[in-house]
């Protein structure tokens, strides 16, 4: 072990990296870009600019932080011997990216002996960032460096209830995945799809979505999100008593997520067989 930076040190890195790579993305983005390689499937691309924005991401970090250890999407794995670890996704909502929508961000959280202290969603296509400090709240950040705290709404009944969602790039689980919604959206105000699960859950922190949830999430599309949703005070969990993991990852209103998270663990929003 050597030094225990303070969260609010990890916070202030993660702000940085997150909005060094979001302007990357955002000013660099080739007119012709293309996929430069898949993953899972077919449409699970990964192209240049994710890859670029993960290397400045690591090379930032790696300056400051020699010792920590980093978890990110497009492969950088590294151990430390801090304590810390970074879990980075350096374009979330790729998909949108590749198709010039405005819904992606960068992600990066800091654990300390594995958990989240600090976090940062970069989505400067809205010109907003979130950020959140484990016990010190979740505030949206606006263009112009104002920053307001983040509050999820007031809980409507389940049935008025705006829920977002994401489906996964293996058609055996978007087909299950489509199952769930099918039995879900008679029984909730609508369905939101935006492409961006740390989004998704920065629009529960701040009032935007009622309620989200998604099966197949890896860590770094959640580690930032859940901590600005928790911090906000919106409530998440994964299957009841559990917390979020790649079966299922859910965040709600305190009154939704107690009416959600059963209502999912019923119709097998976790696994794919749904005949
Ligand atoms: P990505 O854009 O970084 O790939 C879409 O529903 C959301 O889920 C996005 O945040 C997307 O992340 C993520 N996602 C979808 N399928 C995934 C998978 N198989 N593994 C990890 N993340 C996935
Ligand atoms: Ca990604």
């Amino acid at each position: 072990m050597s030094d225990r930076p303070t969260p609010e040190l990890l916070l202030a890195l993660a702000r940085e990296a997150a909005g060094r790579a979001g302007r990357l993305l955002r000013d660099g983005r080739p007119a012709d870009l293309g996929v430069a390689a898949t993953k899972s499937s077919p449409i699970d691309v990964v192209t240049e600019m994710d890859l670029a924005a993960e290397r400045l991401i690591t090379g930032f970090l790696a300056e400051r932080r020699p010792d920590d250890a980093f978890l990110g999407e497009e492969g950088g794995v590294s151990g430390g011997t801090s304590g810390v670890r970074w879990v980075v996704d350096p374009l979330d909502g790729t998909v949108n990216y590749l198709y010039g929508l405005p819904q992606w961000a960068v992600s990066i959280a800091a654990e300390v002996d594995g958990e989240a202290v600090a976090a940062a969603v970069a989505a400067p296509m809205r010109g907003e960032s979130y950020h959140a400090l484990l016990g010190g709240g979740a505030f949206r950040t606006a263009a112009d460096g104002s920053s307001e705290p983040l509050r999820p709404r007031p809980s409507p009944p389940l049935d008025q209830a705006l829920i977002g969602t994401g489906f996964n790039y293996v058609a055996t689980v978007r087909t299950a995945q489509a199952a769930v919604a099918r039995r879900l959206i008679p029984r909730v105000r609508d369905i939101r799809r935006s492409g961006s699960a740390a989004i998704d859950l920065c629009d529960v922190a701040g009032g935007r979505l009622d309620g989200f949830y998604e099966r197949g999430l890896a860590p770094w599309d959640l580690a930032a999100g859940d901590l600005i949703a928790r911090e906000a005070g919106a409530v998440t969990g994964g299957r009841p008593g559990l917390p979020p993991d790649g079966d299922l990852t859910v965040a709600a209103t305190s009154g939704v997520f107690g009416k959600l998270q059963p209502l999912l663990d019923e119709l097998g929003a976790w696994h794919d067989s749904h005949e």
